[in-house]
């Protein structure tokens, strides 16, 4: 996590929080083609009042409202490329055993 710009553990007015995540790809998504995911916050406000959000995607317009605070929560989808690629590589090196230049 990144953003604590004070380092006083709490999410000052003009701070950005950043916080990164990984995810193993399992085989399963490899065959799908692509996995979904989404990400809630909470954070409790000087009143004392819990607030939250649910992460959208904002490639996707559908900007479903699954919690009905007027916030888009689409899901995120991310795709997986799928490029088959295979490559034969040969190689041959001239042996001049007789040391004429020449192959017979
Ligand atoms: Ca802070
Ligand atoms: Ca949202
Ligand atoms: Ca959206
Ligand atoms: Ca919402």
């Amino acid at each position: 996590m990144s953003g604590d710009a004070d380092g006083d553990g709490k999410l000052g007015q003009n701070e950005l929080w950043i916080f990164n995540a990984s995810l193993p790809l399992d085989q399963n998504m490899v065959d799908l083609g692509y996995f979904e995911n989404q990400a809630i916050v909470y954070g409790v406000d000087p009143q004392n009042i819990t607030i939250s959000d649910i992460s959208d995607d904002p490639t996707d317009n559908t900007d479903v409202d699954i919690n009905n605070d007027g916030d888009p929560d689409d899901i995120t989808h991310t795709d997986i490329p799928q490029h088959a690629d295979l490559i034969l590589l040969k190689e041959g090196h001239f042996n001049d055993e007789n040391g004429n230049a020449w192959r017979t």
